[in-house]
């Protein structure tokens, strides 16, 4: 039975009266919300009394975008759904581009918008606009909250859509009046904590899991890669127990790096493209083929391929497969542990010439570029810049890449100590996640580092908000890759139109980040010369302060990764 709001009667004998923005407060303190991320405006002000009187922490921040993208992270690094709270019009326009980044990067979080009064429904009122129309294209579920009654209600229907499938981001748009007015609280249905959705973790059809098994006993020379939602299904545990028991080499993305910590036998990094070119069995977990698997065309043609996913419309698309898999990716890959155990050693011996053969692949392109990784050159290289960063990482340090050409460099690099310790925006690409992903890391995790590597470019189109680390005293190290222009896309268009007409519309003055740093009660240094860089990032990090490195990179490098893009193609 759902549970009344707070129903003792008041002197009169009346039930005791409740607000819209009460209600929405005592709706999020069932969903275990413990902070909101917001910009103010008159239309959502109640939902904040809501707050003082729940115990739920505001953090207010200055920009609308950066509360929507701190709200996605908040989801991801703690398994729980974020939450944002913006106001009419342009406070919701604004936090589009964070909800949209969410919407790819399959993140549970609600976005509660105010509206004008439902009186002055279509009358023109200040900072009017169609939200929801607007949100039903990147949300999971995008819906008006008709009465005061329906508030709580229609918050828990929300986070259920949150979990349809991969999950996703929901909308609610709250109309003043109805957000304002008061109802007596033994009218209105407020779902009990934990009783309002089902379980997710489900194994999908069994007879593909025993399917599987065959399949990967058999192999000779298998890999899997681990994306994404092995994070995201907190699948760690079950995904090692399945590479290990089959004496599988693993490859890792997205928030599925650090799965596997950097040494462990089955971590391979740089061998993905030799290993799908060669693989009998490829393994796909919790990745779409899109541009980042160059939609499957990397994949060996005649290679058996399985994909487990948690969204249905993911699987087999853009490329044929062998087998498909849809539920929880790390109780699928339990169960196909557990049916694979007490057949012959699972093929598991028959695949070392294979894991050898793959190691002395990955020696050899290591030894190849370690000269590049330590080079003494200035302007600094940005693998240098990378090589530092990944040995300056502790195993509690969460590295964070917002930018271009420079987080694509480190993408080849920087490796994760830990499980859940990589973010990255995800396929939306979205320049400007840093500092509102470090925001709401500290804030969930007090006792991690941060550690977040910016293009100067990128750290631009939300900087503003390091005031706000700064204001809640939220220590991490940031570092600028300064190559004073949007170097991604330079690339490109040199590549395609030659100097004289390719560099145009990318290039950025020569900005002194650590002096921002510095005026907004931050820690900054500026770096020059590559053996600097160790040194100011110990002091940046012994600071206790959120800090800015701003490190002068090469503009005249660029990554293989943005030199190989498939845009263009
Ligand atoms: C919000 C947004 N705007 C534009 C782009 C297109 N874009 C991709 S990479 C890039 C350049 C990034 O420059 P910077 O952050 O300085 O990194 P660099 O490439 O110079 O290392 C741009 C503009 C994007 N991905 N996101
Ligand atoms: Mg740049």
């Amino acid at each position: 039975m759902a549970e009344r709001a707070d129903s003792t009667p008041n002197v009169e004998g009346l039930a005791e009266k409740i607000s819209g923005g009460h209600l929405v407060a005592k709706a999020l303190k069932h969903e275990g919300i413990e902070i909101v991320f917001t910009l103010c405006g008159g239309h959502i002000i109640d939902i904040y009394d809501g707050c003082i009187d729940e115990g739920i922490k505001l953090i207010d921040v200055r920009h609308e975008q950066v509360a929507a993208h701190a709200a996605d992270a908040y989801a991801r690094v703690t398994g729980t759904p974020g939450c944002a709270v913006v106001t009419a019009g342009p406070g919701t326009t604004d936090a589009i581009t964070g909800i949209a980044n969410a919407f790819r990067a399959e993140s549970p979080m609600l976005l509660i918008g105010g509206q004008g009064a439902l009186s002055q429904h279509k009358m023109g009122s200040l900072q009017d606009l169609p939200h929801v129309d607007i949100l039903r294209p990147i949300t999971k579920f995008s819906a008006t909250v008709p009465t005061t009654e329906r508030i709580a209600d229609m918050i828990s229907m929300a986070f259920r859509e949150c979990y349809h499938g991969a999950p996703g981001p929901s909308y609610l748009e709250i109309p003043r009046d109805i957000l304002d007015a008061k109802v007596d609280a033994n009218q209105v249905r407020v779902p009990r904590p934990g009783r309002y959705r089902a379980s997710i973790k489900s194994i999908g059809d069994p007879a593909a899991i025993e399917t599987l098994a065959d399949i990967l006993v058999q192999a000779k020379k298998p890999c899997v890669l681990l994306g994404t939602q092995v994070w995201t299904c907190r699948g760690t545990d079950a995904a090692i127990l399945f590479v290990k028991t089959l004496n599988i080499p693993a490859f890792m993305n997205g928030a599925g790096r650090g799965t596997l910590p950097p040494g462990d036998p089955h971590h391979f990094q740089q061998t993905r493209r030799y290993a799908f070119d060669k693989a009998d069995v490829i393994v796909i977990v919790g990745t779409p083929f899109d541009f980042r698997m160059g939609y499957g065309r990397r994949l060996r043609e005649d290679a058996t391929v399985v994909q487990i996913d948690m969204d249905y419309r993911t699987v087999g698309k853009n490329r044929d497969i062998s087998l498909g898999l849809v539920g929880d990716v790390g109780a699928i890959l339990d169960a196909v542990t557990q049916a694979v155990s007490g057949r012959v050693n699972q093929g598991a011996r028959e695949r070392k010439p294979w894991m050898e053969e793959l190691r002395a692949e990955e020696d050899r392109l290591q030894s190849d570029r370690l000269p590049r990784l330590t080079s003494d050159a200035q302007p600094i290289h940005p693998l240098r810049l990378c090589y530092e960063i990944n040995a300056f990482l502790r195993e509690d340090s969460v590295y964070i890449g917002d930018g271009g050409d420079i987080v694509t460099f480190s993408g080849g690099v920087v490796q994760p100590k830990s499980p859940g310790h990589w973010m990255d925006p995800g396929p939306l690409g979205t320049l400007g996640v840093g500092v509102p992903f470090a925001m709401a890391c500290k804030l969930a995790q007090p006792q991690k580092e941060v550690v977040c590597l910016f293009g100067d470019g990128a750290f631009t189109l939300t900087g503003w908000d390091f005031e706000t680390m700064v204001r809640f005293n939220l220590p991490f190290v940031g570092i600028v890759g300064n190559n004073s222009a949007w170097n991604q896309i330079r690339f490109g268009q040199l590549a395609k139109y030659g100097r004289e007409r390719g560099d145009v519309g990318n290039k950025l003055g020569d900005v002194a980040f650590d002096q921002f740093a510095i005026m907004l009660g931050g820690y900054g240094e500026a770096v020059r010369d590559p053996k600097d860089i160790e040194p100011a990032l110990q002091r940046a990090r012994d600071s206790g302060k959120p800090s800015l490195i701003n490190v002068w990179i090469d503009p005249e490098a660029y990554a293989p990764g943005t030199m190989n893009q498939t845009m263009y193609r």
